[in-house]
């Protein structure tokens, strides 16, 4: 063994599906070198663009590693250097002093998604310390709950079938789903289906990379993809390619169904879709006939306002066609409902009193700036999230943070755009330094990750820093003293089945650890959908109770020539702005290798709108809309449908030509389910800078 050269299994904290297994080796306390585990089935020793170069990120001079008290003015992001006692004093007196006041502890308003997949560091000590408090609750609707109540709303929970048994798939749909780049570690059991011999199709706006590797593309308008489910299904059902069985004994409602897709013919979807009439008959016979048939969805088509149904639909085809029988056969949007993981005892929300409010956090802006909440919000506390940078409507949400009578908290690993608002800034560590438990959003493995490195600087774990607040505050519950151990051992000690056998210890000897779950895992095989009726819900009762139409339906886009005319009339393209292959949300936004890669922010038209507007590529553009706009460098290009602008990956708006990014355009109108954000439901016009 080399002298004093150690390895240390840890976990990539980051927001993808993946949960890639890294060995770090450390020599004399220093991380030097990070490679991905080839143990790990779907890490296979690869890790991704952005995270391969994580030690860039841990040392980088940019870290904050001391706690900072504001200085200038809010947003100037001037700050100067106080302890870590002074900065916890100041919090807890603040919300001390909040909190008995008559707006009470729900004027305290918690705000975190994405920054880590941690068990741990995600949402743990956190949760119990803001329970315990009083605090308002935040509803944590950035990214998936309105794809993933769609969905429920159909299969009754999140499961789908086992990623990997889509090795065994013949025919492979992604849909709105760019996953070499948002889920790549995925790509190599795609490539060995195709290698016997399945078709690989996309259905998508854009021709993004993962389109460009498929056998067929379907390039549909945004917001459209209800219409082509429905469309498919009057083919299917029109030329006798169900699958009469499954239909009788698994689901329920196939009649309102029949009778809903008869106003779905391939002519009128070809108008509302843009896709060619042959385009929804092929897929519908190819889909019908092909098994196994898997259908790979992820939560970036539910961001338009009608995203909750558009799930909810494309999620019934399986069921038609009996697609669930088969290993490999289905849909999947995530596999988090497969981790029994105890979360109420990780995350006490019976510590939480009765009466006490919840707010949605895709209305951020509007929480910070309406003049008639009661209790208004007095202090945000920001750990794990860039709203600044991220959320929708920008303006509002940075009108908000620069409110006087505003405290903000922000604790991040870097002084990011939202930092730069912050009354107290605190260091936070990253995974290489900190204690977790990692599920994932993509595979069935749990895993543990141990610290490599002692923490930089004075950086503090969340878990940590929400254990001294709680002291501070006085709060005596025993489980304010429970060690990061002890959290993963009770998130862990569920009783459930599927964990049976999956220990710390366990984990720590063997690395990743798959479910306790068969293999392939085919949950719906033989039906057992956990929905009110027991069954795959074509109908459902609930929906119609709830003031939903009951039955799989297509909700134009909000922002489109048929639902706001006068507002196309006067921007008349619809913006893209998924995630960028090098960047990851925010988070890489400030490397400036992986800055590099991304490129100066930038958004693509079509040769035809370009052209129309007298553009030529290279120009200095501006992106705008009412809400707001952004400076990009125009490109010309065809990834995109004439009418349909993208641009790729957020990054800081400090770093951004004219100090704002995307999220100046994008709208907080809310999705039809689950209270999502509809950042792909956004009209703009681009001109001349
Ligand atoms: N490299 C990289 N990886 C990432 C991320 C990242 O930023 N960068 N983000 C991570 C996170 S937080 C998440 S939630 C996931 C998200 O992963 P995805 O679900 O893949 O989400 P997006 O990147 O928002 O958009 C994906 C695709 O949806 C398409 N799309 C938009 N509107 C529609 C529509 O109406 N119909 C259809 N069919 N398609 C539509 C876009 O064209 C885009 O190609 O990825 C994760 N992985
Ligand atoms: N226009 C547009 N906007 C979008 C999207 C889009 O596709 N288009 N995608 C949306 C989606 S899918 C999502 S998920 C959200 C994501 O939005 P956010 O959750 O705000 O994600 P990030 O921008 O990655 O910011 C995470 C922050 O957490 C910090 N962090 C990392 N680890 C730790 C830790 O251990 N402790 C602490 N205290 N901090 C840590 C990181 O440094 C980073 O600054 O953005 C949404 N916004
Ligand atoms: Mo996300």
């Amino acid at each position: 063994m080399e002298t004093g050269a150690r390895t240390v299994r840890c976990v990539c904290p980051h927001d993808c599906p993946d949960a890639c297994s890294m060995l770090v080796s450390v020599e004399q306390g220093r991380a030097t070198r990070l490679v991905g585990d080839p143990g790990h089935r779907f890490t296979a020793g690869f890790l991704c663009v952005k995270v391969s170069r994580y030690l860039e990120r841990v040392y980088s001079p940019a870290r904050l590693l001391h706690p900072l008290r504001r200085v200038g003015p809010k947003g100037a992001g001037r700050f100067e250097r106080i302890s870590w006692d002074e900065a916890l004093d100041a919090i807890a007196q603040r919300f001390r002093e909040i909190a008995a006041s008559p707006d009470g502890p729900q004027a305290i308003l918690p705000y975190s998604y994405g920054g880590t997949m941690g068990l741990l560091q995600g949402g743990s000590m956190d949760r119990r310390f803001f329970h315990r408090l009083g605090a308002s609750v935040l509803d944590r609707t950035i990214c998936s709950t309105a794809g993933g109540e769609g969905y429920r709303r159909t299969i009754g929970t999140g499961l789908g079938f086992d990623p990997e048994a889509i090795e065994q798939a013949r025919l492979i749909v992604i849909w709105g789903n760019n996953l070499l780049t948002s889920n790549v570690h995925l790509w190599p059991f795609v490539q060995r289906a195709r290698k016997q011999g399945a078709l690989l199709v996309c259905v998508d706006p854009l021709r993004h990379r993962t389109a460009e590797h498929a056998d067929r593309h379907l390039q549909l308008l945004p917001g459209t993809d209800a219409a082509l489910a429905l469309g498919m299904m009057q083919v299917i059902l029109a030329e006798g390619l169900e699958d009469r069985e499954y239909i009788a004994r698994y689901t329920t409602g196939f009649e309102a169904l029949r009778e809903r897709v008869k106003a779905f013919p391939p002519d009128r979807v070809a108008a509302l879709t843009g896709l060619a009439g042959e385009e929804v008959v092929w897929l519908a016979r190819a889909y019908a006939t092909t098994q196994p048939a898997a259908i790979r969805i992820n939560y970036g088509m539910a961001r338009h306002g009608g995203g909750g149904m558009a799930v909810r639909t494309v999620a019934c085809l399986p069921a038609l066609v009996g697609a669930w029988r088969h290993p490999g056969g289905g849909i999947l949007l995530g596999t988090s409902a497969a981790f029994p993981v105890d979360l109420n005892r990780l995350q006490r929300p019976d510590l939480i009193p009765s009466g006490t409010r919840t707010l949605n956090m895709s209305l951020v802006g509007e929480l910070l700036t309406a003049p008639d909440l009661r209790p208004p919000v007095r202090a945000l506390y920001v750990y794990n999230s860039n709203p600044a940078a991220m959320a929708p409507h920008q303006e509002k949400v940075l009108r908000g943070l620069r409110r006087e009578d505003l405290f903000t908290v922000v604790h991040d690993q870097f002084v990011t755009d939202t930092a730069d608002y912050a009354d107290i800034v605190l260091p936070a560590t990253t995974q290489l330094e900190h204690f977790d438990l990692m599920k994932s959003w993509g595979t069935l493995y749990l895993q543990v990750n141990d610290p490599a490195i002692a923490p930089l600087g004075e950086a503090r774990p969340n878990t940590e820093v929400f254990r001294l607040l709680a002291a501070r505050l006085g709060f005596t519950e025993p489980c304010f003293q429970d060690s990061d151990e002890e959290m993963a051992r009770q998130a862990l000690a569920s009783g459930h089945p599927w964990l049976a056998g999956i220990t710390l210890e366990a984990l720590r000897a063997r690395g990743p650890l798959r479910l306790n779950l068969p293999e392939p895992f085919s949950p719906f095989a033989e039906g057992g959908f956990p929905t009110p009726s027991g069954k795959c819900e074509f109908y459902s009762e609930a929906m119609a109770r709830d003031g939903f139409d009951p039955v799989p339906a297509f909700t134009p886009p909000r922002e489109s020539l048929t639902a706001a005319p006068d507002r196309a009339a006067r921007y008349p393209l619809l913006l893209l702005s998924p995630g960028d292959h090098a960047l990851l949300k925010s988070s890489f936004s400030h490397l400036p290798h992986l800055l590099r890669l991304a490129g100066e922010p930038w958004v693509e038209l079509h040769p035809v709108d370009a052209e129309a507007r007298g553009l030529h590529a290279g120009q200095e553009v501006r992106v705008f809309n009412d809400r707001g706009s952004f400076l990009a460098r125009l490109r010309v290009g065809r990834r995109g449908r004439p009418g349909v602008a993208l641009t790729t990956g957020i990054r800081w708006n400090k770093l951004s030509p004219g100090g704002t990014n995307a999220n100046s355009t994008t709208s907080d109108a809310l999705t039809d389910m689950g209270g999502g954000p509809t950042f792909h439901d956004n009209l703009v016009e681009v001109a001349r800078a």
